[in-house]
């Protein structure tokens, strides 16, 4: 049977954080999701859009993507006879690469169930599970961020990425590093900095860090090049990669030598396997990074990172570090790595019960 949509769910969910989350430019304790289910005649399949309340990580927020998804985006894929075209149907449209990622998601999950194939074997996955890592939140105290990032050592995450942003990063730093000496270590600005605060770069370079992430703002590749060359840590991208183009713009200017890929900020997984392809040619490692996904958007990431390029530890994290329940059966760490799923599709699906608990609006579109 051909592939033929016959509707598309819009389902906005609200998860629990089990703590709340804070990065430089803000702090989430209710991650508000927006999911798309697209229904065929031979099943459904589910897309995840990472964007979140408020457009403070990139321009995109969740009551935008929903009104872009509904009149602009899900219109024009009712015809869509295969995941590859989504991205070229969708393309008319500017911008809002996390909602047509939710979209493109959700077509290829449809898809791949229907073909019965998973979406690791889709993407030319060549691992059965991925090293993983934790982001950790700017925290109170420097104590008690010690006591956190220890907690996570505990139960068994060997690389800890430390969310830093000016009056939050030597110190706080410093004391992680004094504390463990051996772990895998790296920082997260969210661009909060520039090319004036070069001493405390100067500094975080003395303390053996797998990378030091989007120091700087989005569109300032060259302030990124000018302290690469001034570092001995590597500096890897994040908001700053927005495409493939982009990501090998950015390595050919020398701004990074490290690649952050998400798939909603690219577009979706065929354009950040694309990324992975262009940073794979250029050998600079590539790690996949996380958005605080219920276990639908982690399930794609996870099999996105058993693709070849992907060296470094994720920013996927066990279902546990961030919700008490999540939307799917949840990830377990079972070392520091999780298991790629290997059912058809993302290989997962939402739990009924679950679902409907966290729903909190939904829209039914129909051709
Ligand atoms: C990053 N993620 O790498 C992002 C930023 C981020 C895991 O550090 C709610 C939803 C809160 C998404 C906070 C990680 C968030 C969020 C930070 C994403 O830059
Ligand atoms: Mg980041």
């Amino acid at each position: 049977m051909a592939f033929a949509i016959e509707a598309v769910e819009l389902r906005r969910v609200a998860l629990p954080l089990v703590s709340p989350f804070r990065a430089s430019f803000g702090t989430e304790s209710l991650r508000d999701v927006l999911l798309v289910r697209v229904c065929t005649a031979g099943g459904e399949g589910w897309g995840e859009c990472v964007a979140r309340s408020e457009p403070l990580y990139s321009p995109e927020f969740v009551d935008a993507a929903v009104l872009v998804a509904r009149d602009h985006l899900v219109p024009r894929v009712w015809a869509v006879e295969r995941p590859e075209d989504v991205a070229r149907l969708l393309a008319p449209v500017k911008g809002h690469p996390m909602a047509k990622g939710a979209v493109e998601m959700a077509v290829l999950d449809a898809w791949l169930r229907a073909e019965g194939l998973p979406l690791v074997v889709y993407l030319g996955g060549v691992r059965d599970r991925v090293d993983v890592g934790v982001s950790v939140g700017i925290a109170s105290s420097i104590d008690a961020l010690v006591t956190t990032v220890a907690g996570y050592v505990d139960a068994g995450y060997r690389r800890v990425k430390l969310k830093i942003e000016p009056g939050w990063d030597v110190e706080p730093v410093g004391a992680v590093r004094a504390q463990f000496p051996e772990l895998w270590l790296q920082v997260d600005a969210n661009g909060a900095y520039t090319l004036e605060d070069s001493a405390v770069f100067a500094a975080l370079d003395g303390f053996g860090l797998l990378m030091i992430e989007q120091p700087f703002g989005d569109d300032d590749l060259g302030a990124h090049t000018t302290l690469a060359r001034r570092l001995a840590t590597p500096i890897c991208l994040d908001e700053s990669i927005t495409s493939a183009a982009r990501a090998a713009e950015a390595v050919d200017r020398g701004a990074c030598s490290i690649v952050n890929v998400k798939a909603g900020r690219v577009g979706g997984y065929r354009e950040a396997k694309a990324v992975h392809d262009v940073c794979l040619e250029r050998r600079v490692p590539v790690w996949c990074g996380g958005m605080l996904e219920t276990g639908l958007g982690r399930a794609a990431n996870v099999a996105l990172a058993a693709l070849e390029g992907f060296t470094y530890p994720a920013d996927l994290s066990a279902s546990d570090r961030y919700f008490t329940k999540d939307l799917t059966r949840p990830f377990v760490l079972e070392g520091s790595q999780l298991a790629v799923p290997t059912g058809p599709g993302i290989g997962v699906e939402p739990e009924p019960d679950a679902l409907e608990a966290f729903t909190t609006a939904t829209i039914e579109l129909r051709p």
